[in-house]
């Protein structure tokens, strides 16, 4: 098998996957797993894209040498010293460098340009401040193949200089740490010391500014530091406290012995590429430990995505089985309903007689009623509030608890607060779209009623309740229906009201064709109600939607690590590489 390092398509392959399955698990639901995995996410989408990927696409590019540290240890001042004459700011004000300056040899310029490493930022040729920015300078004096980056300081005050001075390490091939005897026990240069050994990055480190008679004592402390931090191969070099020239150089003796090594290093392309393999096989080991982490927390934002999925649909599920029970079971045939449909048909008497005499009920009730086309309008306009006012109810009481539910969680919480609108209440235009539903169905359903009453509208029958009538007799027999089975008489006045409804459209229709008008209408009264309280539903899993959750993240981040894994290990196998790296 061939080493990855040296055919590294099928890697930079693996490693694509990885960058696009890491792009893909943006994690935005606010658990305590997010917040640290997030961060970590981007810095590796970031270093793939800065370093990883390219660097392994050009393994014969110069090395890349990042000198990072506190913010006047004396980074560009060393840079400086190192080209031989001033190609980047060094400066007393705090921090000074905010854009890095990348020093080369001008035969390898074609190695920087803006399609390879740190892709982002844009190329410059002359000094700015602009962080966004990378300005190239080509020496002479810098030996081929090895470049110097100066970057910003890592432990700023200015957050960006932070963020952008992480960046650039997690690009070098080589961390040329720069501390000083003032200061080489701060705790954040350590933190990123302890990073590098974690994942085995090449490290030198440079102590910086150290009088001449505290050189033994220091550099002794420091390197007893190193080593006890895992960075014991980590070349130390120390450069005394000079005279720093007008030009912003130390004297040449100062900087000798490391520019000795860099130099050196240059030379030889055995060593340069095993400082550059070390880091490199370091960064693609962590990427994809680190993935499985950034996994389980994908796989917690699937869990809660499921759990504030299931709070809105068991409020609203609930909301629409207890419209379409309560507008079956004789609940709205009550009140004014009742009151407009009794005044329609006039049946008080008639009722009284209903439980005695159901073999000639047909004939009683139509010889009752006597049409009054004028009142069932009345009786529409009743069952259109009595409608309204069922389906606003529980519509507000399914956004109470579908926000109830949310409240429980801290993800849905953030996304109650980020939401814009009170969605512990019904929208507010939830009212007039129901009176219009309501408004569509009834006139649905006299619509049913016409058609189905095509060949009869001549009859004496017919006549006599009229188009509105028949269709206001439907909608009480439609209310009084549960599972299809007519609620009967012994249910009390509501029920003996629907079948006075029934009896009277068989008289007109017949019993099949009744049965399945108000069937018809049932569903379309159904269709309805799910239609308005999914809207109001969508407010909430609208939100959820919008956060592009990938169930199946997860799994392909862990699949993308695994193969990166399989593609170290069988590399390890050839004995080019170290199995334990
Ligand atoms: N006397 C003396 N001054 C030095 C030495 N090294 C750096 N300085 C001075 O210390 C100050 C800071 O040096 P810089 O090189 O700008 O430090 P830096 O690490 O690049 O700082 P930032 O860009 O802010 O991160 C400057 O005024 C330098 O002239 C040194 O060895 N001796
Ligand atoms: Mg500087």
């Amino acid at each position: 098998m061939t080493h990855p390092m040296t055919d590294p398509t099928q890697m930079v392959t693996a490693l694509v996957q990885l960058r696009r399955s890491l792009q893909d698990a943006s994690l935005p639901l606010e658990l305590p797993s997010a917040v640290a995995e997030r961060a970590s996410r981007g810095e590796m989408v970031d270093q793939l894209e800065d370093y990883v990927i390219p660097r392994l696409m050009t393994l014969d590019a110069p090395l890349l040498a990042v000198v990072g540290g506190s913010t006047g240890a004396g980074k560009s001042t060393l840079v400086n010293s190192l080209a031989g004459r001033r190609v980047t700011e060094h400066g007393v004000l705090r921090p000074t460098t905010r854009s890095p300056v990348l020093v080369h040899h001008p035969d390898d310029a074609g190695w920087f340009g803006q399609d390879r490493l740190l892709h982002e930022l844009e190329r410059v040729d002359r000094a700015t401040t602009d962080p966004a920015a990378l300005q190239l300078v080509a020496v002479a004096s810098v030996p081929a193949g090895l470049a110097i980056l100066d970057a910003p300081d890592i432990d700023s005050v200015e957050e960006q200089n932070r963020t952008l001075a992480a960046q650039l390490l997690a690009a070098a091939d080589l961390w040329l740490f720069v501390t000083s005897a003032a200061r080489y026990a701060d705790q954040v240069p350590w933190d990123f010391l302890r990073q590098a050994a974690e994942r085995s990055a090449s490290v030198a480190v440079v102590l910086d500014r150290t009088p001449p008679d505290a050189v033994d004592t220091v550099s002794t402390h420091l390197a007893r530091m190193l080593a006890s931090r895992g960075l014991k191969d980590s070349p130390l070099f120390t450069v005394t406290e000079g005279t720093v020239t007008d030009e912003g150089l130390l004297p040449a003796a100062s900087v000798a012995e490391i520019k000795g090594w860099l130099d050196s290093l240059a030379a030889d392309a055995d060593a340069r590429e095993m400082v550059v393999r070390q880091t490199l096989e370091g960064a693609v080991r962590t990427l994809a430990r680190r993935t499985h982490r950034v996994a389980d927390a994908a796989d917690e934002q699937a869990a809660a995505w499921h759990r504030l999925r299931e709070g809105v649909d068991a409020a609203y599920d609930e909301a629409i089985e207890r419209v379409d029970g309560a507008s079956a079971d004789g609940t709205l045939l009550r009140g004014e309903v009742l009151a407009r449909w009794q005044e329609f048909v006039g049946t008080g008497e008639l009722l009284r007689t209903l439980e005695h005499r159901m073999g000639r009920l047909r004939d009683r009730v139509v010889s009752a009623v006597r049409g009054r086309p004028q009142q069932a309008e009345q009786v529409t306009v009743a069952v259109e509030s009595g409608l309204e006012t069922l389906l606003l109810e529980h519509a507000e009481t399914a956004a109470e608890r579908a926000e109830a539910s949310w409240q429980g969680l801290a993800p849905g919480q953030a996304l109650l607060a980020e939401a814009g609108e009170d969605l512990g209440r019904a929208s507010r235009d939830f009212r007039r779209r129901a009176e219009s539903a309501v408004r569509d169905w009834q006139q649905d359903v006299l619509g049913m009623v016409r058609s189905e009453g095509a060949d009869k509208r001549g009859t004496a029958r017919f006549l006599a309740y009229g188009v509105n009538g028949l269709g206001v007799a439907v909608m009480i027999v439609v209310f009084a229906h549960t599972g299809g089975v007519l609620v009967g008489a012994e249910a009390g006045v509501a029920g003996g009201t629907a079948i006075v409804a029934q009896k009277l459209l068989e008289a007109v229709f017949g019993d099949q064709a009744v049965r399945t008008l108000a069937q018809r209408a049932r569903r379309d009264l159904e269709g309805r109600s799910r239609l308005l309280l999914d809207v109001e539903r969508r407010r909430y899993t609208d939100l959820l939607d919008s956060l592009e959750i990938d169930p199946a993240v997860a799994d392909r981040l862990r699949e993308a690590a695994r193969r990166v894994d399989d593609l170290r290990f069988a590399a390890a196998g050839t004995g080019d590489a170290d199995p334990a790296n």
